[in-house]
């Protein structure tokens, strides 16, 4: 990849459900993010880096054009001796790399106050800056990735197949997912009638996707840029609700803990919305609890889904873990049902 110096140590990073990333620093006192890309679950690379590439240049000229630090506002990918952005080494593994942004980390839950206005306005930014990127150019990189309609399929087929045989354990979860199925078209089918429009989405903006500044708190980089594809903007704001609007971590084993922070979802909202500046429709900002609520249940019926497929997809890093993350979702979606109408108050304060 052309790097300034010579690697001197590798670090791994857990956080991530699907890559496997490394911090290598250099004698030459450079420091880059290594990354094994799950090509089980991304298999065109080509067009994968090249989603990737495209926005992130993009972004880069969009920030130097305001005089901003371009630098660490977007990640920087490296191309590799034969110009791709990916090298297969040869035992089939293919890897990227791209700098190290400093002074800056991501965080698994909302620990300092006003860091959530701060991740809700810089998604909010995010998606402004790529209101005009021709859509046309990206890849489909996960075909349906937020199709709830058709992970409620998948769902339902993982329990159908039983192939881990957990399923008996799992009756309950299984019952309260299936009894919400009329909500899994809330989203697909606005889309189809034209009420919700289409947007460059990131698709997976959990608080630990954004670099946030040690020093002024800002959320200063949007990362994980894997999923960039056209969706709603009710998959980014409903993503980042489920995680940090949420009371426990992802994968809390205590239940009983779990419940919606309605200040913290008022605090993202607040930011959201400012960082969009005014280009909503009145149509997407009301319907923004429902996508807290939709995006909640569909990766409630992903970890379990997994769970049920003998955890397959995400990395698991103990027994039981996709059901504890499952159990987590099914939770924050009973307690936001509980809510919503205090979700839709809140809402209404920031729609004007
Ligand atoms: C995965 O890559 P990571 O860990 O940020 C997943 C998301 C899920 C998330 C749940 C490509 O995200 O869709 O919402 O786990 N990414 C993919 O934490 O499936
Ligand atoms: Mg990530």
């Amino acid at each position: 990849f052309g790097t300034d110096g010579e690697p001197v140590s590798v670090e791994q990073n857990q956080s991530g459900h699907i890559h496997s990333t490394y911090i290598v620093p250099t004698d030459k006192g450079a420091k880059y993010v290594l990354q094994k890309i799950n090509t089980s679950i991304f298999k065109n690379l080509d067009e994968l880096m090249s989603n990737i590439a495209g926005v992130t240049d993009f972004i880069r000229k969009k920030l130097g054009a305001a005089g901003k630090d371009s630098a660490r506002g977007t990640l920087y990918f490296h191309r590799c001796d034969d110009g791709k952005y990916y090298k297969t080494d040869s035992d089939g593994n293919a890897w990227r790399l791209y700098d190290y942004v400093g002074g800056a980390r991501t965080y698994m839950t909302v620990e300092k106050e006003g860091m959530f206005y701060n991740c809700a306005k810089a998604f909010g930014g995010f998606q402004r800056m790529l209101a005009d990127y021709p859509a046309e150019e990206l890849y489909e990189t996960i075909p349906n990735f937020h199709n709830t309609v058709s992970r409620l399929e998948d769902f339902k087929r993982a329990v159908a197949e039983d192939r881990a045989g957990r399923a008996k354990d799992v009756a309950e979860e299984i019952d309260f997912i299936l009894k919400r199925s009329e909500l899994c078209s809330y989203v697909t089918s606005r889309i189809a009638n034209g009420t919700l429009p289409l947007r460059v989405t990131h698709n997976d903006t959990k608080l630990s996707n954004i670099l946030i500044d040690d020093e002024t708190l800002e959320g200063i980089c949007v990362i994980d840029l894997d999923t960039i594809m056209p969706g709603s903007v009710l998959y980014d704001f409903g993503d980042s609700i489920r995680f940090g609007a949420c009371s426990t971590a992802e994968d809390e084993p205590d239940v009983s803990k779990v419940y919606i922070k309605l200040e913290l979802f008022e605090e993202f909202t607040k930011g959201f919305l400012d960082g969009l500046e005014g280009s909503l429709t009145s149509e997407e900002i009301y319907a923004l609890p429902y996508g807290a609520l939709v995006i909640t249940l569909e990766t409630g019926m992903r970890f379990l889904g997994d769970y049920l497929n003998g955890d397959v997809y995400f990395a698991v890093h103990r027994e039981g873990h996709n059901l504890d993350r499952a159990r987590v979702q099914l939770a924050m979606v009973a307690d936001m049902e509980k809510h919503i109408n205090e979700m839709e108050e809140i809402v209404k304060k920031y729609a004007n």
